[in-house]
């Protein structure tokens, strides 16, 4: 082996800001993981998560063969055998229940993972079945939900141009934690600053008094659920004083009357309440905000995992158009990627779709070919026709990462097969009979397609694998494989190959094609993004829709909100957070990110502290109708009062997970905890919508723990 130091170019494949890396090896040797200055994006900013690559690459706990269960014990096969098993199981559930009886569910690193992005939609067509789940549904659905109706294309996502902002509005998004999302702009927190020092604002609205909020001008708390009755005094303001303007854009979009209508009913005194905005601050804040020569209102997982998710993403677009802040410099903007997958479906590809069918026992309507994740476990554990059997899960966790996690538990239990794709034995996979493990991370090819149609300035980047994956399959080498064993006329996508095709198709012909982007380990940069409306447009009529009706129809579960009584039985809202050192539920097996303090604790406002007689540090019993978890509590003047805070992707300490240094530091996992309540419009899970009642440790020990 050559013992001479090496240096690649890779972005980093974690999360949504794709930090350009600069790796040292030496062999299969990680020598060090920088970033990468020559980055045209990420100017160098990196997180602590990147040097995990390096963990992963060398983690024991990694599967580095196909595992079967038998007698709760687990047994290496080859990927052969693990093939043949796997088609066998699925297509005898298939033919004795209907297609319909197998089940797959989709986790974030498929958007990651450009060989899954290229082949997982075959193995869903082969597989024929309408029970389909993934993230999405705990997630941005309210995001593609918006997209769809108003723009006729669920991926056409407007993306905050934060570079050229001179308002930041943000709502229920932490950047500079989370490293931004539906909004790829790594050293974000460099870019939001730059706001300030141009003498632009930067408004956070959150529950918690976040991260990103300290970097901000203003911070307002905001009662969880309440987002959507915000933006509609916001409207209400903003039309009542004269300050629409929409501009360029009003010659494309309709229905524009009929949201001022709604709006005016909607004033600022009627939601300061329930919202914990005082009148006088929304109007202000409406002022500013539509004054502004430049502004952009952005709402993220906060504002979409909620019970408005659907309402609040759809007033979030309302606002950015009627300010004129849409499409243009410094507002809300559409990319134009190297890979388009918006363009290319014109040539066919999907636009999103909705209530084609019908979820079983709840009879949820799918969108874009897909279920809400919620009822996931009502699907398995409801006997009757149509009853889910068989489950395969693709590098997902949704015992720890969907609400209910209990439930789901005992789900997966009573499955006739279980297969995962994944590279660990953990809280989801335990329950699989067969696990496939996969090459990730160095030992793959990185092409972040997905996040280069969100990123804020239009940029493409590739690397090929860069460490030995030993007998390891890509994933594509294994979905590619199942697929075509399950009908053959579907072929196996190879990446490279479907890359060079897709950029050839894109915008941009030779001037970025794969050979360009192997020379380029720095990336290529496209520039700014640019106005493309209306003809980006893929509504039948070509305008915008200010108003679908799907969205007037839910305004009337908003009016009720305005009367909600307070729950003295569950007197609490609980809220989520993430933490930097922390991917999903997935990276806790790095030591280097699992060690210090516990961070999965329950943080609350002080005043709600001393009501209940909590102790900073004391255990405390959080419950909801779903049952009880035990955790630490932490007294923080950053909550709003009335509302606590713990982060998900905890909980290690389940029975069979295998996942050595994880257990060290397991957490508790709030999702057992969660309800799986929905925003009634979307489908998406509202992991704002739980609510709790939280007691103090003394009360703990004479009380059984369900
Ligand atoms: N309460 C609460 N719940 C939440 C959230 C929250 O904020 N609060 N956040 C939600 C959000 S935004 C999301 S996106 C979801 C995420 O939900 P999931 O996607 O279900 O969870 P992850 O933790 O991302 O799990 C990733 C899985 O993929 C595996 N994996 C990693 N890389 C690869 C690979 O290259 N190939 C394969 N085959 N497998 C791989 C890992 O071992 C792990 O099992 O969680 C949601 N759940
Ligand atoms: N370090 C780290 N980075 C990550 C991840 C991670 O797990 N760790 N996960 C990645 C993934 S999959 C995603 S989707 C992104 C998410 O990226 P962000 O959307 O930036 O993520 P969050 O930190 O969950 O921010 C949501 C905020 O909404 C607030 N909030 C909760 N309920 C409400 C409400 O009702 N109204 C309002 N206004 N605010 C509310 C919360 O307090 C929180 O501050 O992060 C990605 N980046
Ligand atoms: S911010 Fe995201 S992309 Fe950048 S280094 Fe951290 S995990 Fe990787
Ligand atoms: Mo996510």
């Amino acid at each position: 082996m050559s013992r001479e130091i090496h240096t690649h170019f890779r972005p980093c494949n974690l999360c949504e800001a794709t930090c350009g890396l600069e790796i040292k090896y030496r062999g299969n040797e990680t020598i060090s993981i920088r970033g990468d200055k020559n980055d045209l994006l990420s100017r160098g900013h990196i997180c602590p998560k990147a040097v995990a690559l390096k963990d992963t690459y060398n983690d024991p706990d990694r599967l580095r063969k196909p595992v079967i269960k038998k007698d709760k014990e687990w047994k290496e096969v080859s990927y052969e055998e693990a093939f043949n098993i796997a088609v066998s199981r699925i297509k005898g559930i298939q033919e004795r229940y209907g297609n319909d009886s197998v089940a797959v569910y989709l986790g974030n690193p498929v958007a990651h993972n450009i060989g899954l992005l290229l082949n997982v939609p075959n193995f869903i067509k082969a597989l024929k079945t309408k029970q389909r789940y993934s993230a999405t549904s705990v997630d941005q659905l309210p995001h593609n939900f918006a997209a769809y109706f108003m723009f006729g294309h669920y991926m056409l996502l407007p993306i905050p141009d934060i570079d050229r902002t001179n308002f930041f509005l943000i709502i229920g998004a932490n950047p500079a934690v989370s490293n931004g999302s539906i909004m790829t702009a790594p050293d974000v927190i460099n870019r939001i600053t730059g706001i300030k020092k141009r003498g632009g604002k930067i408004v956070v609205v959150d529950p918690r008094r976040t991260e990103t909020a300290k970097l901000a001008t203003k911070h307002f708390f905001i009662k969880p659920n309440t987002d959507a009755l915000l933006l509609l005094s916001m409207l209400n303001v903003i039309f009542k004083k004269n300050l629409d303007k929409p501009g360029r854009l009003e010659k494309f979009i309709k229905n524009y009357e009929q949201v001022k209508g709604i709006a005016s009913n909607f004033s600022p005194e009627r939601v300061s309440k329930i919202t914990g905005i005082s009148a006088n601050d929304i109007e202000r804040l409406a002022g500013d905000f539509a004054t502004s020569d430049r502004a952009v209102c952005y709402g993220r997982f906060g504002a979409s995992t909620q019970e408005f998710g659907g309402l609040t993403q759809w007033l979030i677009n309302v606002l950015n158009i009627v300010t004129g802040n849409f499409d243009r410099e410094g507002g809300a903007m559409f990319t134009t990627p190297a890979v388009d997958l918006v363009g290319m479906s014109k040539f066919g590809g999907s636009r999103g779709s909705y209530g084609r069918w019908r979820s079983r026992v709840k009879e949820l309507p799918e969108f874009a070919g897909e279920l809400p994740v919620t009822t996931l476990a009502d699907e398995i554990l409801t006997p009757g026709e149509g009853q889910v059997k068989g489950l395969i899960t693709i590098a997902g966790n949704p015992v720890l990462t969907t609400p209910s996690g209990r439930k789901l538990e005992k789900a997966l239990s009573q499955l006739e097969f279980m297969l995962s794709v994944d590279i660990y034995i953990n809280e989801t996979t335990s329950f699989a009979d067969l696990i496939i493990p996969t090459a990730t991370g160095l030992e793959a090819p990185v092409f972040e397609m997905l996040f280069y149609q969100l990123s804020v300035r239009n940029f493409v980047k590739y690397a090929p694998p860069l460490m030995d994956k030993g007998e390891l399959k890509y994933d594509w080498e294994v979905i590619g494989e199942l697929t075509t064993r399950i009908n053959s006329k579907y072929p196996i996508m190879e990446p490279e190959q479907a890359i060079s095709f897709m950029l050839q198709m894109g915008p941009y012909g030779d001037k970025v094609t794969l050979e360009k982007l192997k020379d380029s380990p720095y990336g290529i940069d496209l520039g700014e993004l640019k106005p493309q409306l209306p003809e980006r447009l893929f509504t039948e009529d070509g305008k915008i829709d200010l108003i679908p009706a799907v969205f007037v129809k839910d305004l009337t579960r908003l009016e009720e909100k305005l009367k909600e009584k307070e729950d003295p039985e569950f007197p609490f809202i609980l809220i989520g957070r993430r933490d930097i050192r922390s991917s999903n539920s997935w990276l806790h097996n790095s030591q280097r990110l699992i060690k210090g303090r516990n961070r999965s604790t329950m943080l609350i406002n002080s005043i709600d502290a001393e009501n209940l007689g909590i102790k900073n540090g004391e255990e405390v019993r959080v419950t909801s109708t779903e049952g009880s978890i035990i955790i630490k509590a932490e007294i923080s003047d950053k909550m709003m009062q009335g509302v606590v805070s713990i982060p998900n992707g905890w909980g290690h300490n389940r029975e069979g997970v295998k996942l050595t240094v994880a257990g060290t530091n397991p957490g508790v996992s709030v999702n057992d905890i969660t309800q799986p309540k929905i925003d009634k419009l979307t489908g998406n899970a509202a992991f704002s919508g739980t609510r709790v009642r939280v007691e103090r440790g003394e009360e703990l020990s004479c009380v059984n723990i369900s």
